[in-house]
């Protein structure tokens, strides 16, 4: 038996697992987090992602929230997003785990997606536990309110709350039994979500890593492209059979 070649991984996938982050948002004019221009340069993480700064000021939280969804709102999915909403139907077992809450992957087509931290699109009661869609923008008063009168707050997932138990068991099951994992536009420094791929790599997948800058996952992947998403994934996935 021959070792595939790198093209034949790619053309011999029938289970392929695809981890997004903030830069495959980054060339639709959506800010990162980390990095030059990103959010946490400009704002303190714990002041405003955090359930602590919530429970101290839901008024700033929802502001900033209110002003990404403003922003977001305007923008439109890339070549990127679009792309990876094709590959979707032209393999038989696919699942796109994005860390983003903006949307986008789903505006642009893609219908077999985990959102691990949440949906910036979504308000949820913590009083009651219930979670609506909220899509617009602006919202009429800050912070919203439930019926019941409970503040509302964002369906995001802050530093130190558990992510979805069944969006990381959907993630966990894609990582474990994938046999090639795209990795876009993540720093990988976040966790759960940056241990995807060494999962991956551990149940044998090969995993190939798109990005701008080198990351903590850059010295494991089998394959690594640097430069925009919008401009890499379109030339690596037209190289792939179709349906
Ligand atoms: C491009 C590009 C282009 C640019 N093309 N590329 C183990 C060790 C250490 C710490 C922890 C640990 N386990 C848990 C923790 C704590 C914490 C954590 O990971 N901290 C680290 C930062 C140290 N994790 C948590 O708290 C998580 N919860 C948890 O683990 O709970 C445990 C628990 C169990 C049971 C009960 C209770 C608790 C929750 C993490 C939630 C993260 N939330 C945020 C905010 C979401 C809402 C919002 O948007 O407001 O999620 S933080 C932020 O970071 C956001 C993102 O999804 C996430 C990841 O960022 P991402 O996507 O990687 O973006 P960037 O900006 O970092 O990187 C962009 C990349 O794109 C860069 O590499 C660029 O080069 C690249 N790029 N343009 C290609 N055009």
């Amino acid at each position: 038996m021959t070792t595939p070649t790198f093209d034949a991984r790619w053309r011999e996938a029938r289970r392929i697992a695809v981890l997004t982050g903030a830069g495959v948002s980054a060339e639709s004019g959506i800010p990162t987090f980390r990095g030059a221009g990103g959010l946490w340069r400009r704002y303190r993480a714990e002041e405003l992602a955090t359930p602590e700064a919530f429970a101290r000021d839901p008024r700033l939280v929802w502001e900033w929230y209110d002003w990404r969804r403003r922003v977001i709102a305007e923008c439109r999915p890339n070549a990127a997003h679009h792309v990876l909403a094709d590959l979707e139907v032209r393999v038989p077992e696919f699942l796109l785990i994005t860390q983003n809450v903006d949307g986008l992957h789903r505006r642009a087509g893609s219908q077999r997606v985990v959102e691990l931290h949440g949906s910036l699109w979504r308000v949820r009661c913590p009083a009651e536990g219930t979670v609506t869609e909220r899509p617009e923008v602006p919202l009429p008063s800050l912070p919203p309110r439930c019926a019941c009168g409970a503040v509302l707050r964002p369906d995001v997932v802050w530093f130190g709350e558990a992510l979805p138990t069944d969006a990381v068991g959907r993630a966990y099951g894609a990582a474990e039994g994938c046999d090639l994992m795209l990795v876009v536009g993540t720093s990988a420094l976040v966790q759960p979500a940056a241990a995807l791929p060494a999962i991956a790599k551990a149940h044998g997948a090969y995993v190939v890593e798109v990005n701008l800058d080198a990351t903590p996952l850059s010295h494991l992947v089998d394959e690594l492209h640097r430069g925009k998403a919008g401009e890499i994934l379109p030339r690596l996935l037209c190289a792939l059979p179709g349906p």
